[in-house]
C-alpha cells in the first residue's frame, strides 16, 4: 500500500532518527518520555522533514491563495505518514520502541479551527491542491481557542473551552519576521499636490498580525504547500507606553488583551450571530494581512520582469479564492493597497481585483447572508469603506436602466442597501467567478438567492460539487477496508479515486463480500467500544448502525430522526407483533452556543436514549447513542462503522453536505431527501442503491408559496401515532431526565413546523422500514454498500479541485 519516499531508508533508520530527535528536542532519552512527549517529538520530526522536503516543481507559475476563516484540519500525523508513504515503517518502528502508533496518534490535539462542513472543505481542498501539485496555500486565522468542546450533562450540551495549544502544536512555525501591520479606525486625510491628490489613513489602532505556518503535505510528498494562520498582537507602535511608564499596568495589559481578543475565538457560522465587531475585525485582519503578504512576494518575484506594468499581471500569477463571504473585503482591500500604496489607477485596480478574485457561496438561506451596518463598518474601516462606496456608486450609475425590471434588479444587487453593507453582493461584484457547491444548490442560487446577478451576467456562475479527502476519510479512517481495497485493486485509488470503480467487479465476489463484512464488523466494534467508554451506552454490533452526524440545525432535521425512533418505540409497546430491524441510532454534532432550539433537540435525543435504552421491552431492538464532541477525530471513528447514512434536510436547504459523501465512501447506504449532493449520489449509485423520500424542492416551494400547510391538521388527523409523538414532548414521557420539551412543541404548533418534520414524517418512516427490511438480505446489502464505495470516487476533493483549477483558476492540474 505504501510507496516509500526517501525520508527514512528503513525501520532502523527511522528508529535512530526518532531517538536522536528526542534528545535534541527534549534532552531526554526516548525511554524517559511520556506518550504525549513521544507524540510531540514524532510530529516535530515529520514536520521538520516536511519543511525541508525537496518537492517536484509545482505546476506553472500561478499560485492559489484560499482565503477562509475556517480550516478544520483535524489531526495531521496519520495523514502525513500516509502522504509520505511511511505509515508502515513508522508503525513498525513505534511498535518496536514500545508505544504503538495508535497510542501516539491518540495524543494528538484535534484543532477545531472550523465549525463543520465549510471549514473541513477548506482543509480537504488544501490536501487535494498539494496532491495535484498545485501551488495552493491557505490563508486563515489562528484562533487561540477553537470551537468549544462539547460535554453532555443531564442530557444537555455544555460548552467547554478548547485549549488545543495546551501541549504545543508541533506542526506550526511562528514567522515573526513576516508580521504585517493592520489598522483599524482613525481618520482619512486628503492630500493634494497640484493636480494630484491622494489619501492617507491617520491614527487609529495599529495591530501586528503574526503568521504561523503549517506545512501541507501532498500525497506521495509531491508538494509541500503552506497554510498561513494569523494571530493578532499589539504593535509596538501602538502599545500604550504612557500607561505602562506611568505604572498603569492594568491599563497597558487591558490594551494587550483587547488586541489579542481578535484572534481568541472562532465564531459559530450558523447561528445568525452576525454584527459583532470582533468578527468584522477578524475578517479584515486576515484579509489585509494575507493580501499584504501576497503582494509583497509578487512584487519581489515579478517586479523586475514586468516593471511598471507589474500589477496588470497579478492575475496571471495569483488567484485569490474566497470561501463564502467572510473574506469579501478582499476586493476593496486589494484596491485600497493598489491605489493608495502602489499608485495604480482606480479603474485598473478594480479590473485587477476582479480578475484575481473568485467566490464560493455555501448557503441559500437568505437569513444566513452576511450583512454589516454601514456605520459600524465606516467607523472601523474608514478608508476601505470609501472604496466600497465608490464601487457601489459606479455600479448604480452604470446599471443598465433599459432593462425591464431594472429597479428590482438594482435593489437586489447593490452593495449598500438599507443602511447595510451586503457582503454577498460585495463578493459577487468583485469576482470573475461565482460558484455553488452542488448542482442543485447552484441552480437555486441562479433561480433565487442570486437571481438578479445571474440574469445580468450568467457567465459568472458555475457549479463545483463539493468533495472530500478520500485519503483521510477512507485511507486513514478505515484501515481494514482500505487494506482490503488495496489488496483487491491495488493502491492506485489513493492518487486517483475514480479507480474505486474497479470494485464494481467484486460486489458479488463471495470472498470480497466476506472480507467487507469483516471490516465493517471491526469498524462497528471499534465505535461501540468508543461509545461505551465515552457515554456508558452499550451497543450491540449485530444491530444496524444508523448514523446522523453533523451540526445541529433545524433544517437538518435531527428532530425527524428522533420522531422516527419514538414512533418505533410507541408501536413496539402498542403491538408486540411489531418487530422492527434491531437498530442502533447514533447521533453526534454540536449546536451553536446561542441556538436554543438546536440545543433542545440534543437534550431530546439524550432523553429518548435514556428512556429507550433502559426499557427492557424494547432495548434489544432499539438503542440510541449520542457521541459527545463531534470533531474530525471522532468522525473518523463514526463514518467507517455506519450502515445507514441519514441525510434528511428538507429539500432545498442543505447546500451540499459532505458527511453524505464520507459515509457513502465507507459503504453506508444513504437514507435521504432529494437535497444538496444527495441528488448527485443518487445519479451515481442508481435508485436501487439509495433510499430517497420526502418532498422535492419544487414541492417544498409550492407548499410554502401556497400558504396552506397546517402542521396542526397533521397532528389532529393522527392523534394515535404522529399526534402521540408530539404529545410525548410535553406529557412527561421524556421529562424525567431534565424536563419536558415545550419549545419543540411550539416550533411544530405555533411556528407551523417550518422545517416540515410532520409533513415528511410518514414518507420517512416508510422509507426507513423498507431500507431496514432490505438489510435482512446480507449479500444484497453488501452489494449495494460496496457499490456505494465503488461510485464514490467522484466525490474525491481531487476531482473538485481539478474543476476549480480548470474553470476558475485556469491552472493545468
Ligand atoms: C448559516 C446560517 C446562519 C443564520 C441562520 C441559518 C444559517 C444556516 C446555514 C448557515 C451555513 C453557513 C455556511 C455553511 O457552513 N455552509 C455549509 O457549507 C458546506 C460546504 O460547502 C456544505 O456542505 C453545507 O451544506 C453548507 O451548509
Amino acid at each position: 500500500m505504501q510507496k516509500k519516499a526517501q525520508l527514512f531508508t528503513s525501520k532502523e533508520d527511522f528508529i535512530n532518527q526518532y531517538r536522536e530527535e528526542c534528545e535534541s528536542l527534549l534532552s531526554k532519552k526516548y525511554d524517559e518520555l511520556q506518550p504525549q512527549e513521544r507524540y510531540y517529538v514524532l510530529a516535530s520530526l515529520i514536520a521538520s522533514k516536511a519543511k525541508n522536503f525537496k518537492v517536484d516543481a509545482k505546476k506553472g507559475d500561478k499560485s492559489v491563495y484560499y482565503f477562509s476563516l475556517e480550516f478544520l484540519i483535524g489531526p495531521l500525523l496519520d495523514n502525513y505518514l500516509l502522504n509520505f508513504g511511511i505509515r508502515d515503517i513508522v508503525k513498525e518502528g513505534c511498535a518496536e520502541l514500545g508505544t504503538t502508533l495508535d497510542d501516539l496518534i491518540a495524543c494528538e490535539a484535534d484543532p477545531g479551527l472550523g465549525n463543520g462542513g465549510l471549514g473541513r472543505l477548506a482543509a480537504c481542498f488544501l490536501d487535494s491542491m498539494a496532491a495535484l501539485g498545485i501551488s495552493g496555500h491557505g490563508n486563515g486565522m489562528r484562533y487561540r481557542y477553537g470551537l468549544f468542546k462539547q460535554e453532555i450533562e443531564g442530557g444537555r450540551q455544555v460548552e467547554k473551552m478548547d485549549n488545543w495549544l495546551e501541549h504545543g502544536f508541533p506542526w506550526e512555525t511562528r514567522k515573526n519576521e513576516s508580521s504585517v501591520l493592520v489598522t483599524f479606525g482613525g481618520q482619512v486625510v486628503r492630500h493634494q499636490d497640484g493636480e494630484r491628490f491622494w489619501f492617507t489613513q491617520e491614527g487609529g489602532e495599529v495591530i501586528k498580525a503574526v503568521p504561523y505556518d503549517v506545512p501541507i503535505i501532498g500525497y506521495e510528498g509531491k508538494t509541500v504547500n503552506n497554510l498561513r494562520l494569523w494571530s493578532a498582537e499589539p504593535a509596538e507602535e501602538n502599545f500604550d507606553l504612557d500607561a505602562f511608564n506611568a505604572g498603569d499596568y492594568a491599563k497597558a495589559m487591558k490594551f494587550r488583551s483587547d488586541v489579542e481578543a481578535i484572534s481568541q475565538i472562532l465564531y459559530p457560522n450558523d447561528a445568525g450571530e452576525h454584527g459583532r465587531i470582533l468578527r468584522l475585525k477578524q475578517e479584515y485582519l486576515f484579509v489585509s494581512a494575507g493580501l499584504q503578504t501576497i503582494l509583497r512576494s509578487f512584487e519581489k518575484n515579478y517586479g523586475e520582469k514586468y516593471g511598471d506594468k507589474l500589477w496588470e499581471h497579478l492575475s496571471d500569477h495569483v488567484c485569490i479564492h474566497t470561501n463564502d463571504t467572510h473574506p469579501a473585503m478582499c476586493g476593496p482591500e486589494l484596491m485600497r493597497i493598489l491605489v493608495d500604496e502602489k499608485d495604480v489607477d482606480f479603474d485598473l485596480a478594480f479590473k485587477i481585483a476582479r480578475a484575481t478574485i473568485s467566490y464560493t457561496n455555501h448557503t441559500v438561506m437568505p437569513e444566513a447572508l452576511e450583512k454589516w451596518p454601514i456605520n459600524t463598518f465606516r467607523e472601523l474601516l474608514p478608508r476601505l469603506y470609501m472604496f466600497i462606496e465608490e464601487i457601489d456608486r459606479r455600479y448604480r450609475d452604470t446599471f443598465p436602466h433599459d432593462r425591464d425590471n431594472w429597479q428590482e434588479e438594482l435593489s437586489q444587487t447593490a452593495i449598500l442597501w438599507d443602511g447595510q453593507v451586503r457582503m454577498a453582493n460585495l463578493s459577487v461584484i468583485f469576482s470573475h467567478s461565482v460558484n455553488g457547491v452542488s448542482a442543485l444548490h447552484t441552480g437555486i442560487l441562479e433561480a433565487s438567492t442570486l437571481r438578479s446577478f445571474y440574469e445580468l451576467s450568467p457567465e459568472l456562475f458555475n457549479n463545483k460539487t463539493n468533495g472530500i479527502s478520500h485519503r483521510r476519510f477512507l485511507g486513514n479512517a478505515n484501515p481494514k477496508y482500505a487494506r482490503l481495497i488495496c489488496d483487491t485493486i491495488g493502491d492506485g485509488w489513493l492518487s486517483d479515486a475514480t479507480q474505486l470503480e474497479k470494485l464494481e467487479k467484486y460486489e458479488e465476489d463471495p470472498s470480497f463480500v466476506e472480507e467487507f463484512h469483516k471490516a465493517k464488523a471491526w469498524d462497528k466494534q471499534r465505535l461501540a467500544d468508543y461509545i461505551k467508554e465515552t457515554t456508558g451506552t452499550a451497543l450491540d454490533t449485530n444491530m444496524v448502525f444508523d448514523v446522523q452526524v453533523k451540526r445541529f440545525h433545524a433544517y437538518k432535521r435531527q428532530l425527524l430522526n428522533v420522531f422516527k425512533i419514538l414512533d418505533l418505540y410507541n408501536r413496539m409497546l402498542a403491538d408486540s407483533s411489531f418487530q422492527p430491524r434491531p437498530t442502533a441510532f447514533i447521533f453526534s454534532g454540536k449546536a451553536a452556543q446561542s441556538y436554543d432550539f438546536a440545543k433542545e433537540v440534543i437534550r431530546l435525543i439524550n432523553s429518548v436514549a435514556d428512556v429507550v435504552n433502559n426499557d427492557a421491552r424494547v432495548n434489544q431492538t432499539l438503542r440510541v447513542a449520542f457521541v459527545p464532541n463531534f470533531a474530525v477525530s471522532s468522525a473518523q471513528l463514526v463514518y467507517p462503522a455506519a450502515e445507514i447514512s441519514e441525510q434528511i434536510s428538507w429539500a432545498g436547504s442543505e447546500a451540499s453536505g459532505t458527511s453524505n459523501m464520507k459515509l457513502m465512501m465507507n459503504g453506508a447506504i444513504t437514507l435521504g431527501t432529494y437535497d444538496g449532493a444527495n441528488v448527485e449520489i443518487c445519479d451515481l449509485v442508481g435508485e436501487e442503491n439509495i433510499k430517497i423520500f420526502g418532498l422535492r424542492t419544487e414541492e417544498v416551494d409550492a407548499l410554502r408559496a401556497g400558504g396552506n400547510y397546517w402542521a396542526r391538521d397533521l397532528y389532529d388527523r393522527d392523534r394515535q401515532r404522529l399526534g402521540r409523538i408530539v404529545d410525548e414532548l410535553v406529557d412527561g414521557t421524556l421529562a424525567h431526565l431534565s424536563g419536558n420539551f415545550n419549545s419543540i412543541m411550539d416550533e411544530l404548533h405555533v411556528n407551523n413546523d417550518h422545517d416540515l418534520v410532520l409533513k415528511d414524517f410518514y414518507s420517512y418512516v416508510d422509507a426507513w422500514e423498507e431500507l431496514t427490511e432490505f438489510y435482512g438480505d446480507r449479500d444484497a446489502w453488501a452489494k449495494a454498500a460496496i457499490h456505494n464505495t465503488a461510485c464514490s470516487g467522484y466525490f474525491s476533493s481531487d476531482r473538485t479541485i481539478r474543476e476549480y483549477a480548470r474553470d476558475i483558476w485556469h491552472i493545468d492540474a
